[in-house]
């Protein structure tokens, strides 16, 4: 039998087609089940569904990590465009995201980041500029023991990822930024694959905290070609794997 280089084959499964990434396609907001942005049905549907998720041109992804597209996906580098509803969660709540088959080969972290609306702004209206320092990090798994976040562990978990709002969190609109960073092209920059769904928040409660502002990043900012963890060899041996952008913030 023949046999391939393993990254050839990841590049061949990615070439199969819009079925071989994904996105998130339901999600359950502390008890409520939204529908995510649906990027196939969604754009043919009249009238058009309103979503608590920004819209997304497809499922594949975005590897320049200069566009405006890397905040929330959009398009053609102008990036996201707001949605219409706005799922309302309180401080310590937990949102669990599903996303659609995931491919085996690509293997990498998976991150969530909050962005607090500026005051005086709404969630369904407000565009994060690229010097919109307002992105922090509330989750992120890479590798441990042995298995890869994105791929051994989702599969594990019914393809859903779960994560809680920190309880000490100020109440306000947030854009919630979820995603995976698919690294079976790493070897070189451009080549990580960055897959990632933006979610409007109303967070609730009594919580008073928001990070300081070493937590905080922009996106784009966040990512550049020399950040530790976008370029990556899965291919040769290694020990850990160093998930990139800030500390996730604990609440403190
Ligand atoms: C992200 O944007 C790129 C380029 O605009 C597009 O090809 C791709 O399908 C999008 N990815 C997702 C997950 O929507
Ligand atoms: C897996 O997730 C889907 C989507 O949220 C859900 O419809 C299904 O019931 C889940 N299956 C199990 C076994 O939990
Ligand atoms: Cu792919």
């Amino acid at each position: 039998m023949v046999s391939f280089p393993k990254a050839l084959l990841a590049v061949v499964a990615c070439a199969l087609g819009v079925s071989a990434h994904g996105y998130v396609d339901t999600l359950n907001v502390a008890g409520t089940t939204y529908s995510g942005y649906l990027p196939y049905n969604d754009p043919y549907t009249t009238p058009a569904p309103q979503r608590i998720e920004r819209p997304i041109p497809g499922n594949g992804p975005v590897t320049d990590v200069t566009l405006l597209d890397i905040q929330c996906n959009g398009s053609g580098g102008s990036g996201s465009s707001p949605a219409a509803l706005v799922a309302s969660v309180p401080a310590g709540g937990k949102i669990a995201l599903h996303w659609t088959a995931w491919p085996s080969s690509h293997v990498g972290p998976v991150i969530t980041y909050l962005g607090k609306v500026p005051s005086g702004d709404a969630v369904t209206s407000y565009k994060p500029t690229g010097s919109d320092v307002i992105w922090f990090k509330i989750d992120a798994a890479g590798y441990e023991n042995g298995k890869w976040a994105a791929t051994d562990i989702l599969s594990s978990q019914n393809s859903t990822w779960t994560v809680t709002i920190p309880s000490s969190l100020a109440p306000g609109q947030y854009i919630m930024r979820h995603e995976i960073i698919a690294l079976h092209q790493a070897e070189t920059y451009p080549g990580a694959q960055f897959y990632m769904d933006c979610f409007q928040l109303q967070v609730t409660g009594s919580g008073t905290k928001t990070p300081e502002s070493s937590y905080l990043v922009s996106f784009p900012g966040g990512y550049t070609s020399t950040t530790p963890g976008i370029v990556f060899d899965v291919y040769n041996s290694f020990t850990s794997y160093p998930i990139p952008g800030p500390a996730v913030w604990n609440g403190n």
